[in-house]
């Protein structure tokens, strides 16, 4: 009340209280940080910004964060918004888990197969790497053989959402 903003409508602003974990205050000031980050376009990040994000930089699936996240490469206000507020620690743990899996379903058909957990541990371990932990490729191997064959319920030697779901209960890191 008596507070002016004009970025947005009243509408929008509802909206986006919505959809994420944002107070309005907390939405007009990310507003306000995401346009001094716009170098390229105003109101789109492009690819390369995105990947310099502090959010971002560090991650090893960055690249799978700016897929699920931007369209056509570039990322809005309110794709940036909701990146925000999945990655927030107020998301739940639900939220989080969805979308780990579909961080971690590199060939986007719906289930985590062989190679999407191969694929998944070894840019886990990329981050143990730097600290001069390694992984070899055998033991990332056996590591996924050894998560399908704990997981896998229904012996389709692929993990559905369901039972992905069952690994982060154990594992609470896998949805970091
Ligand atoms: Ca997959
Ligand atoms: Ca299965």
């Amino acid at each position: 009340m008596g507070q002016t903003q004009s970025y947005f409508t009243e509408e929008q602003l509802l909206e986006y209280e919505d959809c994420t974990y944002f107070t309005r205050h907390e939405i007009i000031k990310i507003y306000e940080h995401f346009m001094t980050l716009c170098k390229t376009e105003p109101g789109q990040l492009t690819k390369q910004e995105v990947k310099t994000l502090p959010e971002v930089a560090v991650n090893p699936f960055k690249d799978r964060i700016i897929d699920i996240f931007s369209d056509d490469g570039t990322m809005s206000f309110e794709d940036y918004l909701d990146m925000l507020s999945v990655f927030s620690d107020q998301a739940t743990k639900d939220v989080k888990a969805s979308i780990a899996f579909r961080i971690y379903d590199m060939d986007g058909d719906g289930f985590l197969g062989y190679q999407d957990l191969y694929d998944t541990i070894e840019r886990m371990c990329f981050r143990a790497k730097e600290k001069g932990e390694q992984l070899q490729t055998q033991e990332i191997a056996s590591i996924a053989r050894q998560i399908l064959a704990e997981t896998d319920m229904d012996s389709d030697d692929k993990l559905s959402y369901v039972e992905f779901e069952h690994i982060i209960s154990r594992a609470p890191d896998f949805a970091k």
